[in-house]
This record gives structure tokens, C-alpha cells and sequence, in this order.
């Protein structure tokens, strides 16, 4: 049962009303759910942030570690018990800001791990400064006359750097986003899900995007599903769906190989 996936004891969360992280984490959960993974087999790794505390309230393996380092541990993890499932749940501050290194060289190497990139486009938990998806001229509190910087685009950063299962949804579309989510996570492979996630305390005040109801209906609006004819009709509309989904040589699996094939030399003498 769902409810089981959750540590009770540290309700109520700090996310703030209206916030999209919880929405996530209840994708993940049901995603978990439907793949009829036991609590044992799974591991989630985060890193800092209002995104990162979903390490705390979830009932699997948890390491709740440090801003930007997620991934570093995760790989970690995944190289010393390549047998379960790792699971990494980021902010896009700490996925692709001080993380965003770690995050391209796993792509690079095919890591099998999930990375649940909950994009609010702004820093929450330290007060919403801005962060490498703001888009040019939003605000926050450290451009409070708008930001000059570009945004990345994460689906293709993370098709650039390799990651084998790409991925985009939003808050708004629950049951996409828990199908992507499964399909994630079932995926040997790097693996990378853009979560398009409301902050309507920092991002949507400081933006004038209204409430969170606005906000989730900005991401009904504002995007479209990958291939079908309105994407063709209205470009400017963000695309949702699955951008890539291949079988590559997976980097926990090559390592194992290439250890037997040390031992076996060893054991033979030869050089
Ligand atoms: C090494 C380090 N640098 C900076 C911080 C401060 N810090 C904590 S969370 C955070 C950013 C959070 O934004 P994001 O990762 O986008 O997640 P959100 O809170 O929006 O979910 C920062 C800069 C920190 N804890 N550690
Ligand atoms: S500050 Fe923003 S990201 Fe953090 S809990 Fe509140 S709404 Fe969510």
C-alpha cells in the first residue's frame, strides 16, 4: 500500500501549501508501487534542498547528503550493490548548478540511476534565488530586475551527455508523470526525468504567476505532448514525453565485467 512507502513519524513536511514537491514524491511512490518493488530493493539518494527532503519522509534505503552531491554518492552506491534500485530525487538548482558535473559525467557513463529532476526554476529552500533554468528576464531574489542568464534545457543537456532514458512532465499531468517515473526507473540505464514543479511561494511571487492552481494550470497550458499536432501547430509550447529510451552498455555492468576478466588474468598468470 502507498501509505506504507512513507515514515508517518515526520509529518507533517515542511513543504509549503500548494508546493509541487509532494506531488512528486506520491508519482514516485505509486511508480514504485506499480512495479511491485519491495522497500528493500530500493535506495534514494538526495542531495539539499525542499526537493531533498523527500529522502526523510519515504520509507526505503535513504541518504539524505549534501547540496550538489547526490549523484556522487549514488554512483557510490550503485557500484558497491549494483543489485538495487537508486533512485535520486533533485532539485534543478542542485542537479544542474552545483551538481550539474556529476549529473553529465553519470549520463556520460550510462550509471544505472533514476535522476527526478523537480524543476521549479528557482533556489526554494535558501529563499529563491535564481537558478540555471530561470528563464532570461524572470526574477528572483538575487535579480530582482530580472535575470540575465540563460536556462539549459534539460532534455537536452541530458541527451548531449548520454543519458539513455530521457524524460519530460509536469506537476500538472499526475498520471504521465507517474507512468514516466515507472518506466524510469524499470530502465537500465541513466535515466532522467524532468519534473516540471510549481514554487508558488518564491518563483510564482516573486513572477506574479498567481497561485499554485495558476501555476498548475500554466503547466496544462504552457505545454504539449511530444508529437502530437498541436506541438506541430504551437512551437513555443514546451514539450512533454519520452525524448529517448535505448538499451546501452550500462556502466555498473561493464565494471563487473571487467573485473572478472582482471581476476581471470590474475588467476592465470597471464600479463
Ligand atoms: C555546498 C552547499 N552550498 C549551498 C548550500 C545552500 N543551499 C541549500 S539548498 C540550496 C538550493 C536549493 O534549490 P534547489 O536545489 O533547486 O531545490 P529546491 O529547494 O528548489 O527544491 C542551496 C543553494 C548548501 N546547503 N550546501
Ligand atoms: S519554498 Fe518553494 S520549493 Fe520550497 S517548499 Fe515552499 S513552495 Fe516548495
Amino acid at each position: 500500500m502507498v501509505k506504507d512507502y512513507i515514515r508517518q513519524r515526520f509529518f507533517p513536511h515542511l513543504w509549503c501549501a500548494g508546493c509541487g514537491h509532494g506531488t512528486v514524491m506520491s508519482g514516485m511512490i505509486r511508480a514504485i508501487d506499480r512495479l511491485g518493488l519491495q522497500q528493500n530493493e530500493i535506495v534514494v539518494v538526495s542531495g539539499i534542498g525542499c526537493s531533498s527532503r523527500m529522502a526523510g519522509y519515504l520509507d526505503f534505503h535513504t541518504m539524505h547528503t549534501i547540496h550538489g552531491r547526490a549523484v556522487a554518492f549514488a554512483t557510490g552506491v550503485k557500484m558497491g550493490r549494483p543489485d538495487l534500485k537508486v533512485v535520486v530525487p533533485m532539485g534543478d538548482g542542485d542537479a544542474l548548478a552545483i551538481g550539474g558535473n556529476h549529473l553529465i559525467h553519470a549520463a556520460r557513463r550510462n550509471l544505472d540511476l533514476t535522476a527526478i529532476i523537480m524543476n521549479n526554476r528557482i533556489y526554494g529552500m535558501t529563499g529563491g534565488q535564481f537558478s540555471p533554468m530561470t528563464p532570461f528576464g524572470e526574477k528572483g531574489t538575487t535579480a530582482p530586475l530580472g535575470n540575465i542568464d540563460q536556462a539549459f534545457d534539460i532534455v537536452e543537456l541530458a541527451k548531449g551527455a548520454g543519458a539513455s532514458f530521457v524524460a519530460r512532465t509536469t506537476t500538472y499531468h499526475v498520471q504521465e508523470m507517474t507512468r514516466f517515473l515507472a518506466k524510469a526507473i524499470e530502465h537500465r540505464g541513466f535515466s532522467v526525468v524532468e519534473v516540471m514543479s510549481q514554487c508558488p511561494t518564491y518563483y510564482g511571487r516573486k513572477n506574479r504567476l498567481g497561485s499554485a492552481v495558476d501555476m498548475l494550470e500554466r503547466f496544462r497550458d504552457g505545454t504539449v505532448a511530444k508529437g502530437s499536432r498541436k506541438a506541430a501547430e504551437k512551437p513555443e509550447l514546451i514539450e512533454r514525453g519520452i525524448f529517448v529510451e535505448e538499451e546501452r552498455p550500462e556502466y555498473s555492468s561493464e565494471y563487473s565485467i571487467l573485473v572478472n576478466q582482471c581476476m581471470k588474468t590474475k588467476e592465470s598468470g597471464e600479463k
